[in-house]
């Protein structure tokens, strides 16, 4: 698609609120809303029908739909907006050259891929700074999180992946599969600008060499492959590669974010929420937590921090109606700590609980000499091995980019196994902090799970893996880390069906930790679909005069 069709195809409210979002990065605004578009920064608020705690997925549905709705609605986000250029003159900073752009008040980046030949390559010296990217570490678990306006979707790799409705069923048994797939996933998939690589592109361009020879890899062990479907526009991608547009996905940009070709979404349903004009957007304002009021209404206490990350202000906002999209680890910290601390005593025992990694393991192999990978990789992975049909080891592999710059012969893989394991959250009463219950034990059936598939693989290849990406022990399997946190305030347990939490009225959850840790594929479609049929049913009954 030509930019200027997309152009044409950006409705009025997004132009709008797209407007909004620039001119509020521009002048430096921390809080957004339609009259950003005019260079005046939106009123302090106080209080607001609706507050929307977070930016990424899940929020992003409620505060577009809240929007539509005519509710005047606050969304708190405690990233920052990105959408001015550093003194490179780019909004991101690249995956090989991190500054302090790329994580979340760091001293230095903590990259998943953490040295190359052994060698600590990978991660740089940072100063501090409310960088793009989080990795919250728990005991034997970290969890990689997008910061800033969008959350996640500023730094994912774009897969935006339905499910296979049979196992979203089993899942999910109390959601009608037919309406999520006839309503709810095709809604999410066309509001997310999802589209699909050019297969006579992906077969003949040099930037996915590395994922064909990994299809023929895992063909040669009797392994099917699948395309799966992108947020990231290839038909600017293609323009990249052609040399008429300025590289993003072709120049290593990715887990720090991508200065172009993404549809993340600040370009998507955020900028549709702010143009409704009934939408306003906080930055850099983290909820600290959250307590009801005598007439029944929430307050929030909320802290402002600056770039250094000094609490400037603290604040309380009040509300009649209050959306939790801070991510399965962020809106679970948050209400395990209401339940716990007493300020919502009523909270349902489950919540907290039913907590996944999506079963994620990170692996590479070593191919033979004359299987080359390329010098030249997109970041942007269009191909899974699709083995989760296999009931005695059901895996789907993400072929992963690795893009040095270098040839390298490694492949590299990002596993979803089907690892049933499940953790829960405590509180810690003395520090007030929120813990994570997950062992060293629960990763090891997910690498047990990737490691059958890929010894396959290796078998049938006469390769090996790759011993020397992540860190200085040899280890093969990434399993103490996730990008797909699931789980912690179920659907159905911690909620009803449609994510209304259970002993409290006007109080919903409508991000990742609905997800009863695993979904076999890559998350964020499925988040999406969900908070649609949420907030088309709480819109109808919850809100009534
Ligand atoms: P999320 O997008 O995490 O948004 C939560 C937001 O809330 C963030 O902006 C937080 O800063 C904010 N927040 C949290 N707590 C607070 C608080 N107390 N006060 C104020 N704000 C708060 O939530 N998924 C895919 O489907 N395809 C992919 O290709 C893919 N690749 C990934 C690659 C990476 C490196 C990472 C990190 C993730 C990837 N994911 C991918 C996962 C996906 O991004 C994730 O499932 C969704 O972003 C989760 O959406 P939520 O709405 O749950």
């Amino acid at each position: 698609m030509t930019a200027k069709l997309m152009q044409r195809q950006l409705t009025r409210r997004q132009i709008l609120g797209m407007a909004a979002l620039q001119t509020a990065a521009t002048l430096g605004f921390t809080r957004i809303g339609l009259q950003s578009a005019q260079a005046a920064e939106p009123e302090a608020v106080e209080s607001a029908p609706a507050i929307v705690v977070g930016s990424g997925y899940g929020a992003a549905v409620a505060a577009l739909r809240l929007g539509q709705a005519g509710i005047r609605t606050l969304v708190l986000e405690m990233g920052r907006l990105w959408n001015t250029n550093g003194p490179d003159g780019k909004v991101f900073c690249s995956t090989g050259a991190p500054d302090q752009r790329s994580m979340w008040f760091r001293t230095r980046t903590e990259a998943p891929l953490a040295t190359f030949l052994w060698l600590d390559v990978v991660n740089k010296d940072i100063s501090p700074y409310p960088g793009a990217l989080d990795r919250v570490h728990y005991d034997h678990m970290s969890v990689y999180v997008g910061r800033g306006v969008g959350g996640g979707s500023l730094v994912n790799g774009g897969m935006a992946v339905t499910p296979l409705q049979s196992y979203f069923a089993e899942q999910f048994p109390t959601v009608d599969t037919a309406e999520m797939y006839g309503t709810y996933f095709p809604r999410a998939r066309s509001m997310l600008g999802v589209n699909t690589v050019d297969p006579a592109w992906f077969e003949s361009t040099e930037w996915y060499r590395f994922t064909r020879i990994s299809r023929q890899h895992a063909s040669k062990a009797g392994l099917k492959t699948t395309f799966v479907p992108s947020v990231y526009d290839f038909g600017y991608m293609q323009r990249e590669a052609a040399g008429t547009a300025t590289k993003s996905a072709l120049a290593g940009e990715v887990i720090y974010g991508n200065n172009h070709g993404k549809r993340s979404l600040d370009k998507t349903y955020l900028a549709s929420a702010l143009g409704t004009g009934n939408v306003t957007l906080h930055t850099l304002e983290r909820v600290k937590s959250i307590s009801r009021a005598a007439d029944g209404t929430y307050v929030l206490a909320v802290d402002r921090i600056d770039e250094t990350g000094t609490v400037v202000e603290t604040k309380e906002y009040g509300c009649r109606y209050l959306f939790l999209g801070g991510g399965s680890v962020g809106t679970t910290e948050l209400l395990v700590r209401a339940r716990e601390s007493g300020t919502l005593p009523a909270l349902d025992s489950s919540v907290g609980t039913g907590w996944g990694t999506n079963g994620n393991v990170m692996l590479g192999r070593a191919n033979h000499l004359w299987d080359t990978v390329g010098a030249n990789q997109s970041t942007m992975p269009v191909m899974g091995i699709d083995d989760w049909a296999n009931t005695a080891n059901p895996v789907f592999a993400e072929i992963a980019p690795l893009p040095t710059g270098l040839e390298h012969w490694v492949s590299l893989y990002l596993a979803i196994t089907k690892n049933p394991e499940r953790a829960s959250f405590s509180y810690d009463n003395a520090t007030g902090a929120v813990k994570l219950g997950w062992s060293a034990a629960q990763s090891a059936v997910s690498v047990g799970m990737a490691k059958k598939l890929f010894d396959r693989i290796n078998r049938a290849n006469t390769t090996i893996y790759r011993y020397d990406l992540f860190g200085s022990g040899n280890k093969v399997f990434a399993d103490d880390f996730t990008y797909h946190p699931l789980g912690g305030c179920v659907l159905g347990k911690a909620t009803d069906d449609y994510g209304r939490v259970k002993g409290y009225a006007r109080l919903y959850v409508t991000d990742g930790s609905l997800v009863p840790g695993s979904i076999g594929v890559n998350p964020f479609v499925t988040i999406t679909a969900l908070a649609e049929r949420t907030m088309a049913r709480v819109l109808v009954e919850d809100t009534a005069p």
